[in-house]
């Protein structure tokens, strides 16, 4: 006789991110065929009815959702930190960028690398991610602004989730920025892009689409064309809004019922409303501004009080964010912009989930949804983002198969 489960968690305590934190502790978790199948205190695991065909002690761990990191730039080639040195050794943004650096020497590395170099150059960032119990994660073209270059980064993308243990969420981002070729002719790439977009689609390539509205990126109308070619195509849209200025790029993402408006620090009442209408989610991203040195804080606290729901993220970039640990932008974002541990958890947990369209899959720990868990060994939920530097995660689970086993404390 089948047992009617394949593996129960056991001996552990739960913050389900139901509610608030959803704590239930001495629980247990059932999983068949990779999702949740049961869950509960564990005393009632055997009332429930039901056996399983193999039992995990977790050894009184915490078990949370998988971490979802939604908003990355993980895949290029190169990084910076040349021109980060040569920054701190007094020499200019602007002679820098005459000399061909920032973001176009990502580009250029970029659009030089293989596949196979892509991929090996970004694994070792991804497995960071990882290893801190993040079992979901969104990757971004952008780097590539040519079909040929962005396709390539988009199937790097995709064969990511074939070779890691991560879901990965594609997202075409095509509007990063103006290519050389196209200098002075803003319009013509944008025209471009669209032009771009069912052919990556076609191949499976896009899960979503985002853009740049920023002075230095692509105006609010460049931006609009960009989700129009989106909408024609069922694409779901988020945009990297108010980043630098307010472009009021929060208010057009969210009247397209965009996913999410990421960076927001200069987002005006406005966005606020416009958000909250649209069921869009503010994606914060602290690792940014305090590389930036950023001193406009995004308006954490009108957010809350309008109820958009917040979600955090590494923006995991080598120019404004090299930044591998999800559990660091956690405690930036509690330091720096006073996010409640709580809101920090939720922020990539639940939150994070919606900011990718996949709240009913992933995000809580509740019956039914995909069994991505992460293990840790914690005296409580806060301190996840309390410590800095320190990863308590002690074993991963993803669709129900623990891959990531450490030594127990
Ligand atoms: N906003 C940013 O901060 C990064 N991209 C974006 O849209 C910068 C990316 C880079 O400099 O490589
Ligand atoms: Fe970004």
């Amino acid at each position: 006789m089948s047992a009617a489960w394949d593996v129960l968690y056991t001996n552990v305590h739960l913050a389900t991110m139901v509610g608030n934190y959803g704590e239930l502790r001495d629980g247990a978790v059932a999983v068949k065929d990779g999702r949740i199948a049961w869950l509960g205190k564990a005393g009632d695991a055997t009332a429930a009815g039901a056996d399983a065909a193999a039992v995990h002690d977790c050894g009184g761990s915490w078990l949370t959702p998988g971490l979802i990191d939604c908003h990355t730039h993980i895949v290029h080639a190169g990084n910076r930190s040349d021109e980060f040195e040569a920054r701190l050794n007094g020499t200019t943004y602007e002679d820098i960028a005459k000399a061909g650096g920032g973001i176009m020497s990502t580009v250029r590395a970029t659009r030089a690398a293989t596949d196979e170099e892509l991929l090996k150059q970004s694994l070792p960032r991804i497995a960071s991610l990882l290893a801190e119990g993040v079992t979901t994660l969104e990757i971004k073209s952008g780097y590539g602004l040519s079909l040929e270059a962005e396709a390539k980064m988009l199937r790097v993308a995709r064969r990511v989730g074939e070779v890691m243990p991560v879901s990965v969420a594609a997202t075409f981002l095509g509007a990063h920025a103006l290519p050389p070729e196209f200098a002075g002719r803003a319009d013509d790439y944008v025209a471009e892009v669209c032009a771009m977009l069912p052919a990556l689609a076609a191949q499976g390539l896009v899960d979503a689409v985002d853009a740049f509205c920023e002075r230095i990126g692509f105006s609010h109308a460049q931006t609009e064309r960009v989700f129009q070619a989106a909408a024609a195509l069922g694409l779901p849209v988020k945009l990297h809004a108010e980043q630098l200025s307010d472009q009021h790029g929060a208010g057009l993402v969210a009247r397209y019922r965009g996913l999410s408006a990421d960076h927001l620090e200069h987002l005006g009442a406005d966005g606020i409303a416009a958000m909250q209408a649209g069921g869009t989610v503010a994606v914060l991203l602290p690792g940014a501004y305090y590389f930036l040195r950023d001193t406009t804080p995004p308006p954490v606290a009108a957010l809350r009080a309008a109820g958009v729901p917040m979600a955090v993220a590494t923006d995991n970039n080598p120019g404004t964010s090299p930044m591998t640990s999800i559990l660091l932008a956690m405690n930036m974002a509690c330091t720096l912009w006073r996010l409640t541990p709580l809101e920090a958890l939720a922020g990539c947990t639940v939150h994070a989930a919606r900011a990718l369209g996949r709240q009913d899959d992933i995000g809580t720990l509740e019956v039914g949804k995909r069994a991505d868990f992460a293990l840790w060994d914690i005296a409580r939920p806060a301190d996840l983002s309390y410590s800095f530097g320190y990863n308590p995660c002690r074993g991963v689970v993803n669709a129900g198969v623990l891959r990531q086993p450490r030594v127990a404390a």
